[in-house]
């Protein structure tokens, strides 16, 4: 397709708009996010009792993909609910958008109010647009690449923007972790030894850092949010997928933020769709010489001496 002739504002703006009503639809929805309403159906890509997903989930998602392919019907779509039905879609260079309908679906059946849809855009395999939109706290955050990231649409993010603070180790962060729906021995192990390095003193425990405190929000999406705001200082995951990260991945790199590849490697386009994902947010460059950027590779490299690593 004539993929020059591609007008990235406007999609942005659909994309606002089209996260906006999806926002309604949730909120619609939430009358209904009960414990009984949540099914773990289809077995092959639902794995357990805590994967759950709701009629909300495959609602909103149907409405997102209707109204892509009404307004851009050749550009692709990669989407939670359509890979758990069994569409599989390889990232390529095309205009993709890659959405997850409901990101924090436990919170939702839970009745807790971290939920959002999160809608990214790739072009030439980029994410160059994203959208994240929590309806019950009214809370947007966007970017469209090379125009910065906003929060509901006026304020510039990081919200200390434009003198986000230093970070002067790992033992200073807020950092954002998950649990994820994989309860399997090895990734809870595995999990469970890092947590307790980051949390615990190193007189304690070989290795601990005693950071500032670990979060669980429950949704990946929320948590790329809070980095590009500057309210987490960094989020680690393992066990996500591109429609988790597509559109925090944007929002946190024009919020100055640095997104990695596994374990702390440079980011590459492809490492979208795999399943470990590492952020740091924007941190000043300190009189002393040492730029923001250097000062995020050195907690990403802090952070992985800690970090226990898996395939
Ligand atoms: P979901 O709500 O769309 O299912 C909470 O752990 C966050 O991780 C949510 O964003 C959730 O998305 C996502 N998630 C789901 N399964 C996961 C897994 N196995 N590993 C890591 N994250 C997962
Ligand atoms: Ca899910
Ligand atoms: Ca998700
Ligand atoms: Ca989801």
């Amino acid at each position: 397709m004539a993929t020059d002739s591609i007008d990235l504002q406007e999609i942005y703006q659909f994309a606002i708009q089209l996260a906006k009503d999806a926002g309604r639809l949730i909120l619609e929805g939430s009358s209904k996010r009960t414990q009984s309403a949540a099914t773990t159906q289809d077995p092959d890509t639902k794995k357990n009792r805590v994967d759950l997903v709701t009629e909300t989930d495959q609602a909103v998602e149907a409405f997102i993909k209707r109204s892509i392919a009404d307004k851009y019907p050749s550009f692709k779509f990669i989407g939670e609910e359509s890979f758990a039905g069994g569409e599989r879609v390889d990232l390529t260079d095309e205009p993709t958008f890659i959405v997850d309908p409901i990101d924090g679906t436990t919170n939702f059946v839970h009745a807790i109010d971290f939920v959002c849809c999160s809608i990214g855009f790739t072009f030439k395999q980029e994410p160059v647009i994203g959208v994240i939109y929590n309806p019950f706290l009214d809370k947007l955050y966007s970017a469209l690449q090379g125009h910065g990231a906003y929060l509901n649409q006026t304020t510039r993010l990081p919200l200390t923007h434009p003198n986000p603070p230093p970070l002067p180790s790992l033992g200073d962060a807020v950092i954002g972790v998950e649990w994820g729906s994989d309860r399997s021995k090895a990734v809870i192990e595995k999990k469970g030894r890092t947590y307790m390095k980051l949390a615990a003193d190193g007189k304690d425990v070989e290795g601990g850092v005693m950071a500032h405190s670990l979060r669980s929000i429950g949704s990946a999406a929320l948590n790329y949010s809070m980095v590009a705001a500057g309210q987490l200082d960094l989020y680690w995951e393992i066990g996500c997928w591109s429609w988790d990260v597509c559109a925090g991945t944007i929002i946190a790199h024009e919020a100055g933020g640095k997104v990695y590849g596994k374990g702390g490697k440079p980011w590459h386009p492809q490492d979208l769709m795999g399943h470990h994902f590492f952020v740091v947010r924007a941190i000043a460059d300190t009189p002393g010489g040492e730029t923001g950027e250097q000062a995020q590779d050195r907690i990403a490299k802090e952070f992985f001496q800690v970090a226990e690593e898996w395939d």
